[in-house]
């Protein structure tokens, strides 16, 4: 006999030595005798994701505490301008001004030194150019211009056209002017109403005889005449002017 055993009893030994390892490779030698059981393979790798399913229906609110209010948002764009207020009450009186050019700072001795001045400069005037009647003095320059330009003139001296309110006044203004003078007196706005220069009707009237006429029917304002009368004359001829002031 030989020492060596025959090959079919070496691979039963070699089987049976490996057998108690598993018992999925036992099973599988049951249907194939002669197979030799291996060590198991590793896992494979996983499969792709499979597709998304399709969309479940909306929950239910959740039961969880109330977060905390977030921070303000951002400052929105200015809004339109509203309607205006209503007017305030006035305010209180303020403090007296200052005026540094009005001479208020003159001591009592100045004031009384300007108006001495000023009294005999208006009785210069008034011997030299003027007639002084109550608190009237009339002046002209000898200039010879439209009523226009003779209500102009006078208003230039913060005066205005001479217009007599009594008989003593109309002997001032006619002593004073050696020519026929513009007097302050018009029917321009309504015709046959002779009115003075504010509009009034007159309270004193001199009229020449005859006059007013309103000859061509264009005679709207006064001249004094030579002998002392009035007659109605047009604007547009020229005449002595003659300005009153305050006296
Ligand atoms: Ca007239
Ligand atoms: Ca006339």
């Amino acid at each position: 006999m030989s020492l060596f055993p025959s090959l079919p009893l070496l691979l039963l030994s070699v089987v049976a030595a490996s057998s108690a390892e598993t018992g999925t490779c036992e099973d599988v030698r049951k249907t194939c005798p002669v197979l030799a059981c291996g060590s198991p393979g590793i896992n494979g790798f996983p499969g792709k994701d499979g597709r998304d399913g399709a969309k479940g229906e909306k929950g239910e609110p959740g039961q969880g505490i109330r977060g905390l209010q977030g921070p303000p948002g951002k400052v929105g764009p200015p809004g339109l301008a509203g309607s205006p207020g209503l007017r305030g009450v006035p305010g209180l009186k303020g403090d007296p001004g200052t005026c540094p050019d009005c001479n208020s700072d003159l001591d009592a001795s100045e004031r009384e030194a300007l108006k001495s001045e000023l009294d005999r400069i208006k009785k210069w005037a008034d011997f030299s150019l003027g007639r002084k009647v109550g608190n009237k003095i009339f002046l002209t320059n000898g200039d010879k211009l439209t009523f226009d330009g003779v209500k102009t003139l006078c208003a230039q001296f913060q005066a205005s056209v001479a217009t007599p309110r009594n008989a003593e006044e109309n002997t001032a203004i006619h002593n004073l002017a050696k020519e026929e003078a513009f007097l302050g007196i018009t029917n321009e706005r309504t015709e046959g109403q002779f009115v003075d220069l504010t509009g009034s009707t007159l309270t004193y009237t001199n009229w020449n005889e005859g006059e007013p006429n309103n000859a061509g029917s264009e005679e709207h304002c006064t001249v004094l005449l030579k002998n002392g009368r009035w007659n109605d004359i047009k604007c547009s001829s020229s005449f002595l002017a003659v300005c009153e002031f305050p006296a």
